[in-house]
């Protein structure tokens, strides 16, 4: 019935929606028609979720974020309207293979890393709980760069993904507000009128997201920039074609590229000015919305919850005084409260380097009326709290601090797990929380467990239900179930058969693709994440090299077979990220071509690591490598995903791992390293590199291999940088956690031998994990943040 429908339905698309016959459609045609059939069948779900929304007049959430790292969407469509096994009988019936398809699908990447991701998975938790909520937005036209490696080397090539049609989103050219930029501001009756010297459109675009089972659907609104003028006629009619279209191709700019640099706040005209089109128009949009249904402003606090994720979206504050003051003439105090009210503000980062700061010039000269809206939001502060210290002021040194104006433009403030939320309160916001007690809260961040357990490894979803029963799906902490058959070999068995089937694709997929063969009974040892100093892939590379030294010193000895897996992006301006990323291209091909090792160690380094990769890569993992110096890493969620699929984790005591020892329990971690108040002890002593290396013979060999060259006798001194660094500026600590690392390494080693403990412990890793769901973040969000409610 269902299946004839769908059927139906992918021909009648095929034919008067893509415009082609089945019998001359390609595979992105059948997808076309695929994904409309689908999402007909979200808008039902969709349109009754805004009619009770409206209705009942419920609280409503807005997510701001610059970005959204969604991935693929249609098999996650499929999966959470419960018709994937229907689309596939479907589509075989057309003679079409649905994983085919959906594997054919590009990545929506509109995001970095960790930021943008949690992103995605709190708007597919939203619309799972029934929150009636919102995601705002920008449209890039190319979202992450794509990463080829050219002789080792990161190459960086444009993303594309909208040269496809988009079957997902739906045009409301109607729905445009003009943004304003430079120009000035001039007083009139007492009122101040900005008058931009620039303008733009911000036209949406938006995304239905459902829930699982489709008993909810919310919007992801994505904002494309248009020009106000479409081209210059006099200069066309002139004959000048190219200056013609000069107001389009500058308007267009702002929507056009995401900024792939997550580690450093550049202070660059072009980010400002997307981070106050993607504001402006997400809360133009919420004013308009709220004016539909009610009389005046005063109450909007009671019916509207803003979310700030990181600062990126933080002119929301200004901006929303600046039109209840300036358009709908309010006091400004009044305005001040409303908007607290309304407002709520995540950090994501404590490194210095990313909180960002705009000179006072740029702000004042991109949005004049806003730089003086700072300053009254400032000096308001500075009137209520006359005593507090000159350190806290949102404009200092020239410059406007957006994490100042976030927090005291907010009424609650979170980090993203314990350990972070703690030291938001104790280092940087130490000052503004002693005037505002309360205001600091935790969220620990969590992961859909919808794509990354149901979509990305069906074979043990499959295991869980047949264990547990149906419906974990939403409800993660019946996960808790499978712990009795953490001692019953027959589940231990089909776990762990689950896992080398994970394995033995991914080793299937590295050989078709890299040309590298590994045997799916080694360990997969696996470290996929941005690259970035912090998370210290230079550690498990220099420990990988080690490791390659002592096989070499002992050619006939036991080793346990390993293959290294490592995965992720450098930012391109990121000189020393793209060092580390060339040695480990290097050590792969020393290692990999290096007869002696055989099968006891293997470094894969595909490419190009993204949503899709890691929904393949994630569930194939043995050990997950969560090594960051300890203080740095706000959270981490890939260290969620890979132990809800059962990978053992080696990990410091940073960011959200902490917490998954906890949880998982201290026997089922591999825990090393310094704390975060060792680090800062340890960095007092100005020898602490050097003292680490004299002390381990096995990390001064390392050094001494890469000092001559062993990993780059083309250019022997290729990565006298890094041996360099870690004499002298090992600022991460990678020297002075290497010994307690390899110490843990060789446990980890043990463990993986006696194959029914190791089993026992992923399986406890998995039945453990229920708390790191983010419906359970969101439900923390809509308690202690939002005052929301599911709609359900
Ligand atoms: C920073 C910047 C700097 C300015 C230019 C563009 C840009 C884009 C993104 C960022 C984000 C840096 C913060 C970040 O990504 N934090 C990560 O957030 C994850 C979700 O909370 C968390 O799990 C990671 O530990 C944390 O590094």
């Amino acid at each position: 019935m269902t299946q004839d429908n769908l059927r139906d339905d992918i021909l009648h698309h095929l034919k008067f929606t893509v415009g082609k016959d089945p019998g001359h459609a390609s595979s992105y045609d059948w997808r076309l028609a695929l994904s409309f059939a689908l999402r007909d069948r979200i808008v039902e779900p969709w349109f009754a979720s805004t009619r009770k929304t409206w209705k009942e007049d419920r609280k409503r959430v807005f997510y701001l974020s610059m970005e959204f790292l969604i991935g693929r969407i249609v098999e996650d469509a499929a999966i959470n309207l419960g018709l994937q096994d229907t689309a596939r009988a479907a589509l075989a019936e057309l003679g079409q293979d649905f994983d085919a398809l959906a594997d054919d699908e590009p990545d929506a990447a509109l995001g970095n890393g960790g930021l943008g991701r949690l992103a995605a998975c709190y708007m597919e938790s939203m619309a799972t709980i029934g929150c009636p909520g919102y995601g705002y937005g920008i449209r890039y036209e190319h979202g992450l760069f794509r990463q080829r490696f050219e002789a080792g080397r990161q190459v960086e090539t444009p993303e594309d993904w909208l040269t496809q049609r988009h079957p997902w989103e739906f045009e409301r050219p109607e729905c445009a507000y003009t943004i304003g930029f430079k120009g000035d501001v001039h007083e009139v009756d007492g009122r101040a009128v900005w008058t931009p010297g620039e303008t733009v459109i911000a036209s949406a675009y938006d995304m239905p997201v459902v829930g699982w089972q489709g008993r909810w659907a919310n919007t992801l609104r994505l904002w494309g920039a248009m020009p106000t003028t479409l081209f210059d006629l006099e200069r066309f009619n002139r004959g000048d074609f190219t200056a013609a279209a000069e107001p389009e191709t500058l308007a267009r700019t702002i929507s056009r590229v995401l900024y792939p640099d997550d580690t450093t706040y550049q202070g660059k005209e072009l980010r400002l000015k997307q981070e106050y089109f993607m504001a402006s128009a997400a809360i133009q949009d919420i004013l308009r919305r709220y004016l539909e249904s009610h009389e005046d402003l005063s109450q909007l606090d009671e019916h509207v919850a803003i979310q700030l994720n990181d600062t990126h979206p933080a002119l929301a504050g200004p901006e929303l005084i600046r039109l209840m003051v300036d358009e709908h003439a309010m006091e400004f105090d009044t305005a001040m409260r409303i908007a607290q009210g309304c407002l709520g503000y995540t950090n994501h980062t404590l490194l210095p380097e990313a909180l960002e700061r705009w000179s006072t010039w740029l702000m004042g000269t991109v949005l004049p009326r806003h730089m003086q809206i700072i300053e009254m939001i400032d000096a308001a502060h500075a009137t209520a709290h006359p005593d507090r210290p000159a350190s806290v002021a949102i404009v200092r040194g020239n410059e406007v601090h957006m994490g100042e104006l976030s927090f005291i433009m907010a009424h609650k403030v979170n980090g993203v797990s314990a350990l972070h939320s703690g030291l938001v309160k104790s280092t940087l916001f130490h000052e503004l929380d002693a005037l505002h007690p309360g205001r600091i809260i935790n969220v620990t961040n969590g992961i859909t467990p919808r794509r990354w357990l149901r979509l990305a490894n069906p074979g043990l979803a499959d295991l869980i239900s047949e264990t547990i029963g149906e419906g974990w799906e939403a409800d993660l902490d019946r996960l808790k179930g499978l712990e009795p058959h953490a001692d019953d070999a027959g589940f231990l068995d089909r776990f762990m058969a689950v896992k080398r089937a994970n394995k033995a694709a991914v080793s299937n997929w590295v050989s078709a693709t890299l040309g590298v063969t590994v045997s799916p009974d080694a360990m997969f040892d696996v470290q996929v994440k941005r690259i970035h100093e912090y998370k210290r892939q230079l550690m498990n590379v220099l420990e990988t090299i080690a490791q390659w030294h002592e096989i070499k010193k002992n050619p006939g000895g036991d080793f346990v077979p390993r293959v290294k897996v490592f995965g992720g992006k450098s930012a391109p301006g990121y000189a020393v990220a793209k060092e580390i990323i060339h040695l480990i291209n290097d050590v792969a091909r020393v290692v990999n071509n290096d007869p002696e090792i055989g099968d006891r160690l293997k470094v894969v380094y595909p490419p190009n690591y993204n949503v899709s990769m890691a929904e393949t890569l994630i569930p194939a993992a043995d050990l997950s490598e969560q090594i960051s110096t300890a203080g740095k890493e706000a959270s981490g969620t890939g260290n969620m995903k890979l132990s809800l699929n059962g990978a053992l984790t080696i990990g410091t005591l940073d960011g959200a791992n902490v917490e998954i020892r906890e949880h998982v329990g201290a026997e089922n971690f591999f825990l090393f390293g310094m704390t975060a108040e060792e680090v800062v002890q340890r960095r007092k002593n100005v020898n602490h590199a050097r003292m680490a290396i004299e002390a381990n013979d096995a990390l001064r060999d390392v050094l001494q291999l890469l000092a001559e060259g062993r990993f780059s006798p083309e250019q022997p001194d290729r990565y006298h940088g890094i041996v360099d660094r870690m004499w002298h500026h090992d600022h991460y600590l990678v020297a002075s956690d290497f010994a307690d690392y390899q110490r843990a390494q060789a446990e980890v080693d043990a463990a993986f031998l006696d194959r029914d403990r190791w089993a026992r412990m992923a399986a406890l890793n998995t039945a453990r994990m229920g708390f790191f769901s983010s419906d359970r973040s969101i439900r923390d969000y809509m308690r202690d943040v939002w005052g929301a409610e599911s709609a359900l």
